[in-house]
């Protein structure tokens, strides 16, 4: 069984969520999404808009995601990739080259992001909408 791995906040869902998830599955039999913690974005400088609970939840939904476990700090990605026995590691290229050390214990692979579509987008987006 060949295991990928993928981490993200995935707040307010989108298709370029979608799209990675939908190709990281498609590289083995059973993806593990890592969703940070609403602690852990906060040291992120993030904001989701929905709790991790609601996060993790959605995720859980998706037909190409196989288990859902928190991302709690930076760290933790070798002991995660040891733990569940992880033969690959996929994230989106906005991250080419930043998680290279795990090439010691797994592939490691990064996509082409989705172009046009994003979280800060959708909110911003709807700000304009909001405030014409
Ligand atoms: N993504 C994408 N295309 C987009 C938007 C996002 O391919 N248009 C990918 C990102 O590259 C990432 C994943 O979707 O691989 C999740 O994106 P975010 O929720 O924004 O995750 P991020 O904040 O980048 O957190 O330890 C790693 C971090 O937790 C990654």
């Amino acid at each position: 069984m060949t295991t990928v791995i993928t981490y993200g906040t995935f707040d307010l869902l989108h298709y370029g969520h979608i799209n990675i998830l939908r190709r990281a599955k498609a590289m083995g039999d059973y993806l593990i999404v890592a969703i940070s913690t609403d602690e852990f974005n906060k040291i992120k400088n993030k904001e989701a808009y929905h709790s991790y609970e609601n996060r993790k939840m959605i995720l859980e939904a998706i037909r190409y995601v196989d288990e859902v476990i928190p991302e709690k700090t930076w760290g933790q990605k070798i002991d995660d990739v040891k733990k569940h026995d992880v033969d690959i590691f996929v994230m989106g290229d906005d991250w080419q080259g930043k998680f290279d050390f795990l090439k010691d214990y797994c592939e490691v692979v990064y996509l082409p992001r989705t172009i046009g579509i994003s979280t800060s987008k959708i909110k911003d987006d709807l700000f304009k909408v909001q405030n014409g």
